[in-house]
């Protein structure tokens, strides 16, 4: 769309069942507050829609998990989701939640009209009810073996285990959750969207008329229209949610895709309702041809809101589509994907007691390295260099030199411009242009690009004055100084223009050090933006260079949480009775180097190893073939083994010893080494 009056951005509603971490940021949340700060330097009319979603399964699962209610649970992570927002300059215009009365209303009110137009199906089949518990039972609540790899705790959508994505009438032996019981089967109905029905407009309207949507998400879309579309459930059996609000539908409650994202429009109604004269009646945000709708989501949504969602508000009738749904990949952490329930996440409230004030160095890193084509990730290791070397030494750097020389030389004034010079004149020009490529890229939602181009500035100005080198001028011609400095603020005042959308902190930091009124985005480009003689702030670092301890820490957090996974999913095995000192030392343990090492024929368990024990040498056989497919590869290495174990006749060789190796937790046998080199036959003890 090109002629719009106005902006409806909408960011994904999180789930209320934790807090957020770095991959909702920069997938989602800085992302959509870029684009929204962009717009508003432009003086467009746009709103900032965000809240928790707080219906669904996971939350009812931890609910019970802790033993308090879903309500207690979504109170507790809407507040403090909220709070991480508002912490990292999330600027939404309004953040609520989808337990609102005017959610619930508003919902209710979409679902009776879609019902009442013969927008939907209904559909009886059969489902997993628990007898004891006297409910039906959701798929999460079903637990069984896998038909794919026999986990025996699969859950009835998917094995964690081997991935594979389940119905729960797949599982072996399956068992209600809640009681532990065998389930039975039981009929019940529900409300189904007929998405095949849609098939033919959304293809049009996707495939045909918005090529330009970002290719992850086209692709997406099209695999999904190309495999053709079947009628969604939009109901469900569970005491947590809306209820269906037609008769005879006791039980039953909105399938919580279908009300969240319903939660956009009423977090819209709630803030116009009470705010009328300030942002005008909702109805302009949602059902005017001159609003443009833009979806910011992760790619795990996409068929929901390209596809689901759009078929929602096409069955009411009176709403407008989405414009755009700039989705991205997703985030991963030190080359692990993130995961909630492995703790394997940097949260924000935590980044924020590690780092206190740097939200800008994360808003900056998470953006340089968005997920926006592909996967990406994120490491320690380049939140540092990327913060040392770009933030400190290049932003910081210029912004420092120029705020401190124009103290030393002219008491913090804006000195007068002389005559431009040639070099001058082509700093000049590259300047200008920064302008419109950063338009060019945001506008279509390149905020990596973006950013790295908002960065020539800075690149250009720290260039600048290290060409020029005032602090060397200063000594002959203090005229030609002031051009350099006058030049350099203007710079430094552009830097605070271009960096608003991305580091909103260090902007308003800049702004209020250069003594700058407000702007907008029409300033940006200008040299004029410091007028002549206009005093200066007390400069301030903006950045600071984060130590190598700092990152080693985060590292070590990390690994803490690995470790502490594994030790999780471990059940150690009880330690067996004592053993008196003397009896341990009867054992004669040493260590030796492996000579040859050979699968013995005919024997698929068994390794002949021929060792160096530091006397003579000596035959090993021993039952890790299996886990060394390459048994060569161990020559040279060291082992230990038990020198004086009874020498019994394996296959028909005689083995003079045991080689000790430890068992994985998944079985696997690993030989256990010295850590450095040892003189063979050396004892251990
Ligand atoms: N709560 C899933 C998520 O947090 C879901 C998004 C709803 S958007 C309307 O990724
Ligand atoms: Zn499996």
């Amino acid at each position: 769309m090109t002629n719009f009056k106005r902006t409806t951005v909408t960011s994904a509603l999180p789930y209320a069942n934790g807090p957020v971490h770095i991959g909702h940021l920069a997938g989602v949340y800085v992302p959509a507050d870029i684009y929204v700060r962009y717009l508003r330097l432009k003086g467009e009319e746009v709103l900032f829609i965000g809240g928790s979603d707080e219906h669904g399964v996971p939350i009812t699962i931890k609910a019970k998990k802790e033993g308090v209610t879903p309500q207690d649970i979504v109170d507790r992570y809407h507040g403090i989701i909220k709070k991480s927002f508002e912490d990292f300059g999330i600027t939404f215009d309004i953040y609520s939640r989808t337990t609102s009365r005017t959610h619930r209303e508003l919902a209710s009110e979409i679902f009776k009209t879609i019902e009442s137009k013969g927008g939907f199906i209904e559909k009886t089949n059969e489902q997993y009810y628990d007898e004891a518990a006297q409910q039906f039972l959701a798929d999460r609540y079903i637990t069984g073996k896998c038909p794919h790899c026999g986990n025996e705790n699969a859950y009835g959508d998917q094995c964690e285990s081997c991935g594979a994505s389940l119905n729960p009438t797949d599982l072996i032996n399956p068992k209600s959750a809640i009681s532990g019981n065998v389930p039975v089967m039981r009929e019940t109905k529900h409300w189904y969207l007929p998405l095949d029905q849609h098939e033919a407009w959304l293809r049009k309207w996707i495939l045909e008329d918005h090529k330009e949507w970002k290719p992850n998400v086209y692709g997406q879309c099209k695999s999904w229209l190309d495999m053709g579309l079947q009628p969604r459930a939009v109901s469900r059996d569970l005491d947590w949610g809306i209820p269906v609000p037609v008769p005879n539908a006791e039980g039953k409650v909105l399938y919580v895709w279908f009300d969240a994202p319903i939660g956009y429009i009423s977090n819209t109604k709630e803030l116009c309702d009470s705010q009328p004269e300030k942002y005008g009646k909702w109805e302009k945000w949602w059902k005017d041809e001159d609003t443009r709708l833009l979806h910011f989501i992760g790619k795990d949504n996409i068929v929901f809101h390209c596809i689901v969602f759009p078929s929602v508000l096409k069955a009411e009738g009176s709403y407008i589509l989405p414009d755009n749904v700039p989705a991205n990949e997703f985030l991963n952490l030190e080359g692990d994907k993130i995961s909630t329930s492995r703790n394997w996440a940097v949260w924000l409230h935590e980044y924020l007691e590690d780092f206190p004030g740097k939200q800008d160095v994360l808003r900056y890193v998470l953006t340089a390295n968005a997920p926006e084509t592909k996967d990406n990730d994120f490491t320690w290791k380049d939140f540092q260099a990327r913060n040392n070397n770009e933030l400190v030494a290049i932003f910081g750097n210029f912004i420092n030199r120029a705020l401190v020389l124009t103290q030393k030389y002219y008491d913090g004034k804006v000195p007068a411009l002389g005559e431009l010079t040639d070099y001058d004149k082509q700093t000049l020009e590259e300047f200008v242009n920064v302008k419109a490529e950063v338009e060019k890229l945001l506008n279509n939602f390149r905020f990596r690009d973006a950013q790295k181009e908002a960065m020539t500035l800075a690149r250009i100005g720290n260039k600048y004055l290290a060409d020029t080198e005032p602090w060397k001028v200063a000594k002959t011609d203090m005229d030609r100084v002031a051009t350099i400095m006058h030049l350099s603020l203007q710079i430094a005042a552009n830097l605070a223009i271009a960096f608003e959308p991305f580091l909103p902190f260090t902007s308003e930091k800049l702004r209020t050090m250069l003594g700058m009124k407000a702007f907008n985005w029409a300033d940006l480009g200008k040299i004029d933006l410091l007028t002549q003689g206009s005093q200066l702030g007390t400069p301030e670092l903006l950045f600071e260079k984060i130590e190598d301890e700092a990152i080693e820490a985060q590292v070590q957090k990390l690994l803490n949480t690995k470790i502490a996974n594994e030790t999780a999913s471990y059940k150690a095995t009880p330690v067996k009775e004592k053993v008196a000192f003397d009896d341990f030392m009867k054992m004669d343990i040493r260590v030796g180097t492996v000579l040859d090492c050979q699968k013995v024929p005919k024997a698929d368990k068994l390794l002949q190893f021929r060792l160096a024990d530091g006397l003579e040498e000596r035959t090993i056989l021993s039952g890790i073939a299996a886990y060394y497919s390459n048994p060569e590869e161990l020559i040279g290495t060291q082992v230990c083994f038990i020198a004086n174990f009874e020498p019994r006749k394996l296959r028909g060789v005689m083995s003079e010893g045991m080689i000790l190796s430890a068992e994985d937790a998944d079985g696997k046998l690993v030989l256990i080494k010295p850590s450095v080199k040892v003189t063979n036959g050396v004892e251990v003890k």
